[in-house]
């Protein structure tokens, strides 16, 4: 079986995967999103990855999805609400017993996009690292973190693994990936829209401890009743101890904000609260803030879903 890495989606973290598979000597194409993206990536010659204030360029090959050959393995970069369309795109061109590899945050879009591929293998990501984009095909490596990566129907370990550690990306398997994803997905519901309501950093949630509480109850008790008890576990202790780590910056939720772009909203809040409404549960301080933080995206002319 071919050993290449298909990266569907060359942004922020698509690109910083890219760069550093790559460097390993690991066999990486590029999939764009259309030819007048390929033509931009082939005059800037490749992909420049910005680490330590060292920038370092990569010649790794592009090509669109329409483009011939199978792919065996393919890591989707794209935001939650592209990737399904994503995947779609590239769906005739996946071998049998492929490999895709789902780093979205939030929940929701795994699923969108394994019923698109129900002959491959999906493993899903769950990634505290930071990477982003300074001009057209120039990532810069802004934050050390983690990625946990799982399938939630197979335990069994991917032979590919190693080619993670090769590359210097930190990773670990886990039988728990779901836990993982909820308890992300809890950490940004509880702090991400309050800082585009508040208007602030992360820190700044520290004048409405309050609220974060009453917000950080209801998504334990969601969680519990979504059968992920582990998850639950010291969430609002886990959301304080981000606030006070995470004081200085900007949730990725602000930011998208602040740049005018889609926000994850749908894949994030928006999945917690169908999740409650499907299981029955009254949360109504949660639902208050999705209300709040739809309206708030509505003023601004930013798409609501
Ligand atoms: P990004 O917007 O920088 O990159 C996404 C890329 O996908 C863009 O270049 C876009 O053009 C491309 N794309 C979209 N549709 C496509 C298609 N059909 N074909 C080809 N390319 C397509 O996004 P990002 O910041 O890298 O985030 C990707 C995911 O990773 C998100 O779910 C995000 O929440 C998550 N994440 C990001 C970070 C980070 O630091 N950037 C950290 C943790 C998790
Ligand atoms: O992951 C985050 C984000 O900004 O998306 C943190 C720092 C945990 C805040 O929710």
């Amino acid at each position: 079986m071919s050993s290449t890495w298909h990266i569907l989606g060359a942004g922020s973290l698509g690109s910083l995967w890219a760069c550093r598979l790559a460097r390993a000597g690991k066999a990486v194409r590029l999939i764009v999103r259309d030819q007048q993206r390929l033509r931009g990536y082939q005059q800037a010659g490749g992909l420049t990855l910005i680490e330590n204030e060292q920038p370092r360029h990569y010649a790794i090959p592009a090509e669109t999805a329409p483009a011939h050959g199978p792919i065996h393995r393919l890591l989707v970069a794209c935001k939650a609400y592209d990737a399904a369309p994503a995947i779609a795109s590239v769906a005739p061109r996946l071998a049998e017993g492929a490999e895709v590899l789902l780093l979205q945050n939030g929940m929701g879009s795994q699923d969108e996009a394994a019923e698109l591929v129900p002959h491959a293998r999906c493993v899903f990501v769950s990634s505290t690292e930071g990477a982003f984009r300074e001009g057209d095909w120039q990532v810069r490596f802004a934050g050390h973190g983690f990625n946990w990566l799982g399938d939630p129907r197979n335990p069994t370990i991917p032979a590919w693994f190693d080619d993670l550690h090769e590359a210097g990306i930190p990773a670990e398997w886990t039988v728990d990936i779901l836990t993982r994803l909820w308890r992300k997905l809890a950490l940004n519901c509880a702090i991400n829209p309050l800082t585009v309501l508040y208007d602030c950093q992360n820190g700044g949630l520290l004048g409405h401890l309050d609220e974060v509480e009453a917000l950080c109850a209801e998504l334990a008790g969601l969680l519990r009743r979504c059968g992920q008890p582990e998850a639950a576990h010291g969430l609002n202790e886990e959301v304080q101890r981000v606030i006070l780590a995470t004081a200085a910056n900007y949730s990725s939720m602000y930011q998208d904000v602040r740049a005018g772009r889609r926000t994850e909203v749908h894949y994030l809040l928006g999945h917690a609260c169908r999740a409650a409404a499907r299981h029955g549960l009254q949360l109504p301080q949660l639902e208050h803030l999705l209300q709040r933080l739809v309206e708030n995206l509505r003023l601004r002319g930013l798409p609501c879903d």
